[in-house]
C-alpha cells in the first residue's frame, strides 16, 4: 500500500459532477432553522466543490488531503459550537451534528479531522484549560493555523483506558511525561497533543504536549484498509518535559477525556447519516438507471425491500439526532443516550453501504462510486469513540444499573 505523503502533486480534481440529493422522507427539514438549513446546505456545497473530486484518489492513495485544512476552518468546521470569542462559530449543537454530517457525507476522515480538532482538543482547553490556554490555542485551531490530536487509547489499553500507564512525575515547574498512545487520528502532523495520563496518585490528568518537545514523538502507522484519507499514527512519550501551565488545573480522572468522548460521539451519530445517505442516494439513482430482464432493476421487489428498508432506517437515524440534539441544545443528552445514538445511527449506515454495494453489483466495488470507501471507513467508525459493544454495554449499565465490562 501506499505510504501517507503530505503533498498532492499527482492529483487532478475529478471533473464528474457529483449528483447527490439529501433525503427527508419524514420532513424533518420543518424541524431545523433557517440557520440550520444554511449551515447544512453551505457545507453540502463545499464538499461537492472541493471533497468529492478528489476523495476517491486521495483514499486510493492514502493520502490525507491536508490542502483542505483551511476550508474547513473558512467554513467553521473546527469547534462550531464553540463561543465566537475564540475565533469559533458559536453555533448550537444541530448545526454542530449536521455540518458532521455533510462532512461525512464527503468522507469518514473528513468528518474525522473536524471531529478530533473541535470535540477532543479545542472543547477540552475550551472547557478544563485556563483563559491563557484558551487564548493561546484556540483561535490557532479554530483557523487551522495548528492541527490538534487527541491521546487516550494506548496499545493495551484501548476500550478501557482505565487502564493507561501513560504517567507523569512532578518535577518542580514541569510534569515528566512517559508512555505511549496508539491508534491517534492526525498525530503525526500535529501541532499540538491533547494527552491524558496518570499522575503519581493514579488519576488520570490532561494536558496539552507541544510537538518539538524533546522526546516526543508521533510516528505514522501505516496499513490501513480505512479511514485511508486520514493520517493515523503513535504517540510516544520518553521523560518528556511539559510545563505545569500545560496541565488542565482542576479535571481528574476517566470523567475528563470521557466526557469530550461524549462530544465527538455526538457528532458520529450526526455525521454517519451521511454517508449512509449517499450510499442510499447513489444506489436509488443507480437502480433506476440500471436495466437486467429488460426493466430498472428498482422494479424488483428485492431491490425495492432494501431500498424501502434503508429509507426507513435513515428516517429513524434522522430522529433520533434531532431529538438528540434537542436535548443537547438544552444540556440535558446524558452519556448513556448519545452511546445509542452513536452505536445505532453506526450500525445504520454500515449495513446500508453494505446493501447499497449489492444493488451497485459489481460496480459497487468500484471507485466509481463512493460506496466501498464509505464501507470500509465505516468498519473503523464502529469501533472508534467506543466500539459498537461498548456502546451497547453503557446502555444496558444505564438501564439495569449493573455494569458489565469488568
Ligand atoms: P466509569 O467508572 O464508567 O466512568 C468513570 C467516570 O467517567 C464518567 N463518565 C463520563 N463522563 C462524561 N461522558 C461520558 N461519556 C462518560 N462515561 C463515564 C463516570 O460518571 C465516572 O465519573 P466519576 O466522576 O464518578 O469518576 O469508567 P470505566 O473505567 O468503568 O469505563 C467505562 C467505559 C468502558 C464505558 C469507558 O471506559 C469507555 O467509554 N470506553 C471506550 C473507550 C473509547 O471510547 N475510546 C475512544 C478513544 S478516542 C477515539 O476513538 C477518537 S477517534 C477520533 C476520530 O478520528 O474521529
Ligand atoms: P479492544 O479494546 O482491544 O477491543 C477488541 C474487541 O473486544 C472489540 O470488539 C471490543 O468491543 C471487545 N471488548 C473489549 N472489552 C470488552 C468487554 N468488556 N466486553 C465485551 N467486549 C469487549 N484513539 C484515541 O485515543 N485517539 C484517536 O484519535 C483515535 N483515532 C483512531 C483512528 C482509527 C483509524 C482507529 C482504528 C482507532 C482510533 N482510536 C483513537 C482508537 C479507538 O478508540 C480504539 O481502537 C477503540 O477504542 C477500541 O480499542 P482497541 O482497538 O484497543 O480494541
Amino acid at each position: 500500500m501506499t505510504n501517507h505523503q503530505d503533498h498532492n502533486t499527482e492529483i487532478v480534481k475529478s471533473t464528474k459532477t457529483d449528483r447527490f440529493q439529501g433525503h427527508d422522507y419524514y420532513n424533518v427539514d420543518d424541524l431545523l432553522t433557517t440557520e440550520h438549513l444554511l449551515v447544512r446546505d453551505s457545507v453540502r456545497e463545499w464538499v461537492k466543490q472541493e471533497v468529492s473530486p478528489i476523495i476517491e484518489q486521495y483514499a486510493e492513495r492514502a493520502m490525507y488531503p491536508r490542502h483542505l485544512v483551511k476550508g474547513l476552518a473558512e467554513i467553521g468546521a473546527f469547534g462550531p459550537s464553540l463561543p465566537e470569542k475564540y475565533g469559533c462559530g458559536g453555533l448550537d449543537e444541530i448545526s454542530y451534528g449536521l455540518i458532521m454530517q455533510e462532512l461525512e457525507r464527503g468522507d469518514s476522515g473528513i468528518r474525522s479531522a473536524a471531529s478530533v480538532q473541535g470535540s477532543l482538543v479545542m472543547y477540552p482547553i475550551y472547557k478544563y484549560g485556563t483563559e491563557e490556554m484558551r487564548m493561546k490555542y484556540l483561535p490557532k485551531l479554530a483557523s487551522g493555523e495548528f492541527i490538534g490530536c487527541f491521546g487516550l487509547t494506548e496499545p493495551d489499553h484501548g476500550s478501557n483506558p482505565g487502564g493507561m500507564i501513560t504517567n507523569i512525575v512532578d518535577d518542580g515547574d514541569c510534569y515528566i511525561l512517559n508512555g505511549a498512545k496508539m491508534w491517534i487520528t492526525n498525530s503525526p502532523i500535529a501541532d499540538v497533543a491533547v494527552v491524558w495520563a496518570k499522575d503519581e496518585e493514579g488519576k488520570v490528568r490532561g494536558m496539552v504536549v507541544e510537538a518539538g518537545t524533546p522526546g516526543f514523538s508521533a510516528p505514522e502507522i501505516h496499513g490501513k484498509w480505512s479511514l485511508r484519507a486520514s493520517i493515523t499514527g503513535e504517540l510516544v512519550f520518553e521523560d518528556v518535559r511539559v510545563p505545569k501551565e500545560n496541565v488542565f488545573p482542576d479535571i481528574k480522572g476517566l470523567r475528563g477525556p470521557l466526557s469530550c468522548l461524549s462530544k465527538a460521539r455526538y457528532g458520529i451519530a450526526w455525521g454517519v447519516i451521511g454517508a449512509a445517505m449517499d450510499c442510499y442516494d447513489s444506489a436509488l439513482r443507480y437502480s433506476l438507471e440500471r436495466e437486467q430482464f429488460g426493466k430498472p432493476i428498482a422494479g424488483f421487489q428485492l431491490t425495492q425491500k432494501k431500498l424501502a428498508e434503508m429509507i426507513t432506517e435513515i428516517t429513524k437515524a434522522q430522529l433520533l439526532a434531532w431529538r438528540l440534539g434537542t436535548l443537547a441544545n438544552e444540556g440535558k443528552a446524558t452519556p448513556a443516550q448519545i452511546s445509542m445514538a452513536k452505536r445505532n445511527n453506526v450500525h445504520m449506515a454500515l449495513e446500508i453501504a453494505r446493501e447499497a454495494r449489492q444493488i451497485h453489483g459489481g460496480m459497487g466495488i468500484t471507485q466509481e462510486y463512493s460506496i466501498m470507501r464509505h464501507m470500509m471507513n465505516l468498519e473503523t467508525v464502529l469501533t472508534y469513540e467506543g466500539t459498537h459493544d461498548i456502546h451497547l454495554l453503557i446502555t444496558g449499565h444505564d438501564v439495569t444499573g449493573l455494569q458489565a465490562f469488568k
